[in-house]
């Protein structure tokens, strides 16, 4: 495979060093591998709608194409310390006419009693797209649409309800998620490579996406926007900042009249968060929230329960690989000048 030098994605483990590691949170589940839990409060409880790991046939790659996933399970927990309870397979790649493999990391919303999982996966052509499924209950099963969401490309959906309930889609993800590959609005497929179509080091960054989603929920209301991240002097992040860039896992949540965009740096494996007085953004970049975890991705979701916010993220601590993951919570504090105290995975 072509590829200019740069470090394989989710190849490998990242800089910690896995044998003499202690850790902040014990894993919540031990029955199977899970991964980029999103998190939501419906009907009083916590749900987690995560990825399910899998071990693959697939050869490790510069794309991700080990993260072999074909199905979708449900979790719910009473209260944040409570016991975490399995509901079952809700979804399978083979129930989904579009979709051939790699289910990759999921959300869900609810709207008027209906409950709506979104997910990406990649289609007959191997271009993710964003499907949803539908069911009367948050814990599934969920039906599929026969088709992914018109318009939809890349990875990693999180979707946002806003005050008066109006929902927005925030997804991508660059490299092996291929939202490099849609800078001209149309799929550059004249490489295989995931590194083609990245601008120079200089310009803006690829942009992370947004769209309000319609009153079905099933379909985006409008083109969907460019979220721009910029610095603290409101210059657009460049994309040879690997420290501050996007790279994928996008999530939002609003505390005290702020909208915080948080999402993953990738290579530089940092869980990072913008903020601003807009759903659509600009963002403007403030720290880190979440340090590299052990393995190769860092991905997260950011829920309050109780009065109190949570931080969702996954590392490797069952496994030591990379692609066999393992959900994990801690608590999340905004601090009175409204920054988040930054997290230390492995209970530095
Ligand atoms: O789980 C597969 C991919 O790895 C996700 O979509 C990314 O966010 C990364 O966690």
């Amino acid at each position: 495979m072509a590829c200019n030098n740069k470090p394989v994605k989710q190849g490998t483990q990242n800089k910690v060093d896995s044998t003499e590691v202690t850790y902040l949170n014990e894993p919540l589940i031990h029955s199977s591998y899970t991964a980029d839990p999103s998190a939501h409060v419906f009907e009083g409880k916590l749900f987690i709608y995560p990825s399910h790991d899998v071990a693959s046939e697939v050869e490790e790659d510069d794309t991700g194409g080990h993260f072999n996933m074909q199905d979708y399970h449900v979790y719910s927990m009473e209260s944040p310390s409570a016991a975490v309870v399995d509901h079952g397979k809700v979804l399978d790649v083979k129930e989904v006419k579009w979709a051939k493999r790699q289910m990759w990391a999921p959300d869900a919303a609810e709207k008027d009693g209906k409950y709506f999982l979104y997910f990406p996966a990649k289609d007959t052509a191997d271009i993710f797209r964003i499907g949803v499924a539908v069911s009367t209950s948050p814990s599934g099963p969920f039906e599929p649409m026969d088709k992914p969401i018109s318009g939809s490309f890349s990875i990693d959906p999180a979707v946002f309800m806003d005050d008066q309930g109006e929902h927005y889609m925030y997804w991508g993800g660059i490299w092996g998620g291929q939202l490099q590959k849609w800078r001209t609005g149309k799929y550059l497929s004249t490489s295989d490579s995931p590194y083609a179509d990245e601008p120079e080091d200089h310009q803006p960054a690829i942009a992370p996406k947004v769209a309000r989603l319609a009153n079905n929920m099933v379909e985006f209301s409008e083109e969907p926007r460019d979220v721009i991240i910029l610095d603290k002097s409101g210059e657009p992040i460049v994309a040879g900042d690997h420290d501050r860039r996007f790279f994928e896992a996008a999530w939002v949540h609003k505390h005290a009249g702020t909208y915080y965009f948080s999402y993953s740096t990738g290579d530089t494996h940092n869980i990072v968060y913008a903020t601003g007085s807009s759903p659509y953004g600009p963002f403007t970049y403030q720290g880190v929230l979440l340090e590299p975890v052990q393995g190769w991705t860092n991905h997260h979701s950011i829920v309050k329960v109780e009065g109190q916010w949570y931080l969702f993220y996954h590392d490797t601590q069952l496994s030591g690989k990379t692609h066999l993951r393992n959900i994990k919570m801690t608590p999340l504090e905004h601090q009175d000048d409204g920054s988040i105290a930054t997290i230390d995975p492995m209970g530095g």
